[in-house]
């Protein structure tokens, strides 16, 4: 069975190869821009691009939608992580946490595959840790530079290589589920 990840995504894009890879599950990537509807909860986003992604490509797709929750900040930027990563950035997040003691965050991913007219079944996993006080690190993406995952050794993710993000991440978890159903599937 083929399947096509859809995603713009790059750094997504190679921890879901080379978690998948090694269970024999070769993935197809598509950087579709995909309409990201306004809504609180990453799983209806992730089953509304599902849907989309389906629509146009006509074959078994699955999407990632995933977000960075900081306590203090009530959740935020949550769902919008993406359009706060492009604006305000990793910056601005240490920014906003500047006198915050309390620096517990998580990070929550939720996919929605769908192999045929059946609704999308999804995915998730979560990754509890805490915000840095200065970005550390180069590899990963987005807010890798600032979050300690607690499951660690003080490192940040940038700190650490994709195997070692991925064995403790919240897409290391999601994708390992998708990947247990898909065995299932076959
Ligand atoms: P696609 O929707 O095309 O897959 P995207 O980057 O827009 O790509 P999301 O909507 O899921 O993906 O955005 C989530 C944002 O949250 C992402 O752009 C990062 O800034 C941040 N993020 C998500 N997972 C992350 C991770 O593992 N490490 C660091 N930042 C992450």
């Amino acid at each position: 069975m083929r399947l096509t990840f859809v995603t713009t995504n790059t750094g997504k894009a190679n921890e879901v190869k080379s978690l998948l890879k090694p269970l024999g599950i070769e993935i197809d990537v598509r950087a579709i821009k995909l309409t990201e509807i306004q809504s609180d909860s990453l799983e209806e986003i992730a089953m509304r691009s599902c849907e989309e992604a389906h629509e146009i490509l006509k074959e078994p797709v699955f999407v990632e939608d995933a977000g960075l929750f900081i306590e203090r900040l009530n959740g935020f930027p949550g769902p919008y992580s993406s359009y706060v990563y492009r604006t305000i950035g990793v910056a601005g997040i240490l920014k906003l946490m500047e006198y915050e003691e309390n620096r517990a965050a998580h990070f929550k991913s939720c996919i929605a595959c769908k192999l045929s007219r059946e609704p999308p079944v999804l995915f998730s996993g979560v990754c509890v840790g805490r915000i840095s006080h200065e970005p550390r690190g180069l590899s990963g993406f987005g807010f890798d530079p600032i979050f300690i995952p607690e499951e660690g050794d003080g490192r940040t993710f940038a700190e650490m290589s994709v195997e070692e993000k991925n064995a403790v991440s919240h897409r290391g978890k999601s994708v390992r589920l998708l990947a247990e159903w898909l065995r299932l599937m076959r």
